[in-house]
């Protein structure tokens, strides 16, 4: 073992824990890519993207999750950063061109994962100290983290099967005592090895109970903050940027009229709604919408950042609206609020959800019109759809 990594080293680390942190950093990315693809999806659809309208919770599960295994990988990756830290300190950085590859891949891995968790961390409290545009960036930066992990696991997939389990382990390590490093092991040396299984000082942590804490540890930053997107956790919900029931009506906003610059648009008497299909073009008072046929249905607000919240809302089925200027049933429309520009300001609505009869254009909000600040006079909200498409203070609705 060479001076550097002495100075750093812990009986605890071994590679059995690095596996067994791998295992758990893999499965919190793995679903965390796979829910934030959902989420992307829905919101830059591709031709083929097939939009579920039921369960009507979906998609607020699928962004808590997203965002809740986003914050669970924090702390895992820094105890996988831990376990391996000497490794990264080794000298001569590079052994050979292979080598040097392999390197390579695990500094843009946890180059683009640390970026990654941060910036979806620091996102959901809407606070964007950088000047790129979130969304490409975190979506891109994705690729890279995942598919430097594939390339990782496959670089260390000997090293990975010979301590995926206790029994294996215990097998592999007489070899690594002997000096001979595992395939696709960076010779480290033996006494790592087994000294990790007991301190040979016999103080320090044991494994066991360093995985407990951090087990522990990641279940507490969970709890605390999943309340934001799960009500049965909302009353444990001590850090997370949104609380449940809170707001106007009850409802967290997420932009008020106030910084969307609509306050005195919308709250001007002589607001008016066009709906649009060709060249057929009608306007509707508020008390015109008010007097066609109302629906009320609960549905959530489920925010990209990962809040959700359920609602009764009630209003005109847009469905229905459409159909006044003799719009097909499958029509796919634009709604374009009092806002104007930024990604608020229009939104697109696939037929999946314009045929549905929950997507209504909301005048009610929990029994009492909406406030101001939920998109007065009127907003749009449909099942199973990304907050950021529900458009508040609409003006118009057009089929494209
Ligand atoms: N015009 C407009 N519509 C908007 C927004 C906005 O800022 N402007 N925010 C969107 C986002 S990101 C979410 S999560 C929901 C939140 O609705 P709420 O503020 O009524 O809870 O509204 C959506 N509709
Ligand atoms: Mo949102």
């Amino acid at each position: 073992m060479d001076s550097v990594s002495e100075r750093f080293a812990s009986p605890l680390r071994s590679k059995r824990l690095t596996v067994v942190l791998g295992r758990w950093l893999a499965l919190a990315f793995t679903v965390c890519f796979a829910t934030g693809l959902f989420s992307h999806l829905l919101q830059d659809p591709p031709g083929w993207m097939l939009f579920l309208t039921r369960p009507e919770w979906l998609y607020g599960a699928t962004q808590g999750i997203h965002v809740t295994t986003g914050i669970a990988s924090i702390p895992l990756l820094a105890a996988k950063l831990w376990s391996v830290f000497p490794e990264l300190l080794r000298w001569p950085p590079l052994k050979s061109v292979v080598h040097g590859l392999e390197r390579a891949s695990i500094a843009l891995f946890v180059a683009a994962s640390l970026v990654e968790v941060a910036i979806g961390l620091l996102n959901t409290f809407q606070w964007y100290p950088w000047t790129f545009g979130f969304k490409d960036v975190h979506y891109w930066l994705a690729w890279v983290v995942i598919g430097s992990l594939a390339l990782h696991i496959a670089v260390k997939l000997p090293l990975i099967a010979a301590h995926w389990s206790r029994r294996q382990e215990a097998a592999t390590a007489g070899t690594a005592n002997a000096g001979t490093a595992a395939p696709g092991e960076t010779a480290v040396d033996g006494a790592t090895v087994s000294a990790a299984v007991q301190s040979p000082l016999g103080r320090g942590w044991s494994r066991r109970g360093f995985l407990a804490a951090l087990a522990a540890g990641t279940g507490v930053v969970v709890l605390t903050m999943a309340g934001q997107s799960f009500n049965w956790l909302a009353g444990l919900n001590l850090f997370a940027p949104r609380r449940m029931d809170t707001g106007p009506q009850g409802v967290p906003v997420n932009r008020t009229a106030a910084q969307a610059g609509v306050a005195q648009a919308a709250m001007d008497p002589d607001w008016v709604l066009t709906v649009a299909s060709g060249a057929v073009q009608k306007t509707f008072t508020l008390a015109q919408l008010a007097a066609l046929p109302q629906f009320s249905y609960g549905l959530p607000i489920a925010c990209v950042e990962g809040w959700s919240q359920g609602a009764q809302w009630r209003g005109v089925r847009i469905r229905d609206l459409m159909a006044t200027v003799g719009a097909p049933a499958d029509a796919e429309l634009q709604i374009s609020s009092l806002e104007k520009g930024g990604v608020y300001g229009r939104s697109f609505m696939p037929a999946a959800y314009s045929q549905d009869d929950q997507t209504l254009l909301a005048l009610e909000l929990n029994g009492a019109p909406l406030d101001l600040d939920h998109g007065f006079p009127a907003r749009i909200i449909a099942p199973g759809r990304p907050g950021v498409l529900q458009t508040k203070w609409v003006h118009k609705v057009e089929v494209i």
